[in-house]
């Protein structure tokens, strides 16, 4: 048994980086069992949630200056596009070494497009490889039988792109749990407590579809005046690494 590591930037001169948590819900079901049946406060939560947004709190939290852990992270999935995109931008390090991590509060499809354009602006080649190695990572999640049996919480996607390369890897898997009772899930269906649902198709068909209007709009300005393309079914092929190199980065993490 060995752990194969590998720089994901080695490769890359000056790379322009992001990560992309994916998924509708960021704790384990675990996590809100245990909170549920011990309540912890988390002061260190509140202190976040009211520098977004001295409201947020109930008139209880305030009092008790402190939040439990799944009710931040459910407030964070709601300011965010989590909830309601599937994902939500971490945090991106541009080619001159400048990062950000203020996109707590970016969340509509237009805010996000308005970020990804930021990070790939002087880049063009990136956004039809971003869509090409993004549809190559579904083809394989869609038949993989590690994805259907496992919860995917909390993890991301890490885009990285050069002057000449750009190159879409999954990592994170610290909340990556195999289901109870050979249990399988759908990663597209709703969550509802117990069924053990992540979102995370969701997450990577809107990735998709964001990138792709954006590459129209770019390749035809024009195009920009229709509506928003629907969703595609996978059509491109996944490439020859093994599934169990594809899903856990063996080969490039
Ligand atoms: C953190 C973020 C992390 C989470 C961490 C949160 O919030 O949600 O994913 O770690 O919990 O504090 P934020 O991004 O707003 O700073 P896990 O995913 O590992 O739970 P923690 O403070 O308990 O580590």
């Amino acid at each position: 048994m060995y752990l194969q590591l590998q720089d994901l930037l080695g490769d890359f001169t000056s790379p322009c980086v992001m990560d992309c948590k994916i998924g509708v819900r960021t704790y384990l079901e675990e996590e809100l069992a245990k909170a549920k049946e011990k309540p912890k406060l988390r002061k260190d939560m509140y202190e976040k949630m009211i520098q977004i947004d001295p409201n947020a709190p109930t008139e209880e939290e305030h009092r008790l200056k402190g939040v439990t852990k799944p009710r931040y992270m459910v407030w964070r999935e709601t300011i965010s596009s989590t909830a309601t995109l599937g994902f939500r931008i971490e945090g991106i390090k541009k080619s001159d070494g400048k990062s950000s991590k203020d996109f707590k509060t970016t969340k509509t499809r237009e805010q996000i497009m308005q970020a990804f354009q930021d990070f790939t602006n002087g880049f063009p080649h990136a956004l039809p490889k971003y869509i090409q190695r993004l549809k190559a990572i579904k083809a394989t999640l869609e038949v993989s039988d590690f994805f259907s049996s496992h919860e995917v919480i909390g993890s991301s996607l890490l885009f990285v792109h050069d002057k000449t390369n750009a190159n879409v890897w999954l990592i994170d898997f610290a909340k990556t749990l195999v289901l109870p009772n050979g249990m399988s899930i759908s990663h597209s269906s709703k969550w509802i407590v117990g069924n053990h649902e992540d979102g995370y198709l969701i997450g990577l068909n809107n990735l998709i579809s964001i990138f792709t209007e954006m590459h129209e709009t770019l390749t035809d300005p024009a195009s920009s005046l229709l509506p928003a393309p629907p969703v595609t079914t996978i059509v491109t092929a996944a490439s020859d690494i093994s599934e169990d190199e594809r899903l856990t980065g063996a080969d490039n993490t």
